[in-house]
């Protein structure tokens, strides 16, 4: 009976969840590149990955070390900014699908513009050289053999080649309109200033696994609904509430 009762909680608590899944997902599928069953998957992984501290700067970098490959410091901090929207150092559930989303699906000017604000250190809306410096420095040369003096003289040319490029109308800093310009002419120039965007490679590995999850998680549900009616009551009890219950076996029928 104890383990009936465990059981039904647990598939309570699971209820819950796929409902405020459910919700958000009425909320952000209008506004981002993700589906349905994507953001709730999303979602899912946001809440396993979140579990055991919440996504600070550091822990952020882990995540997307981890899930994505990153291993540029400097970007990895950068990036952090760039999901954190509202600087409060925490990137909470929808600040993380909608930078994901940005960065996964967005059209061209969605990632121009992603690339341009992770650049931008400052947020003042414009690339000025140091800020190219400082996103340029060490992403190059290391371990080259060359001496500290001359890596720096490399970096300052890497910095004046990537303003020849990236500078457009000319004027020593690069506005968005310039970036976005040269992006037009040469697509490889969108990470010129350092690497910020996921592979290919690292993309579709990341959704396979949460929707992998995402599914397990589900089919478990359904399968404690089943164990909790075994075990239940005579009285038939499908107890629990009765309206999240529709809801979640419909979510659960995204299983294949
Ligand atoms: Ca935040
Ligand atoms: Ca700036």
């Amino acid at each position: 009976m104890a383990a009936t009762k465990k059981v039904m909680k647990k598939m309570k608590k699971t209820l819950a969840k796929l409902q405020v899944y459910e919700t958000l997902a009425d909320e952000l599928a209008p506004v981002c590149h993700f589906n349905h069953e994507e953001i709730k998957s999303i979602l899912h992984a946001y809440d396993a990955l979140a579990s055991q501290s919440k996504m600070d700067r550091l822990h952020f970098r882990e995540v997307l070390h981890s899930c994505f490959e990153m291993i540029d410091d400097l970007m990895l901090d950068l990036t952090f900014r760039a999901f954190d929207r509202n600087s409060d150092g925490i990137v909470d559930a929808k600040e993380f699908l909608c930078a994901l989303s940005s960065m996964m699906r967005g059209d061209e000017d969605e990632m121009v513009e992603f690339c341009y604000y992770v650049y931008d250190m400052n947020g003042d809306g414009s690339l000025a050289r140091e800020e190219l410096y400082q996103c340029l420095k060490g992403s190059f040369l290391a371990g080259y053999g060359l001496e500290p003096d001359e890596i720096e003289d490399a970096e300052r040319d890497i910095v004046e080649l990537a303003l020849k490029k990236l500078d457009v109308n000319r004027d020593g800093q690069i506005t968005f309109e310039d970036f976005k310009a040269a992006v037009k002419t040469d697509p490889l120039l969108i990470q010129a200033c350092g690497p910020c965007l996921i592979s290919p490679k690292c993309m579709a590995r990341f959704l396979f696994t949460i929707t992998e999850d995402y599914r397990a998680y589900t089919s478990e549900m359904l399968n404690n609904a089943v164990t909790g009616k075994k075990h239940g009551s005579k009285r038939g009890s499908s107890s629990s509430s009765s309206t999240s219950g529709s809801r979640g076996a419909s979510t659960a029928g995204l299983s294949p």
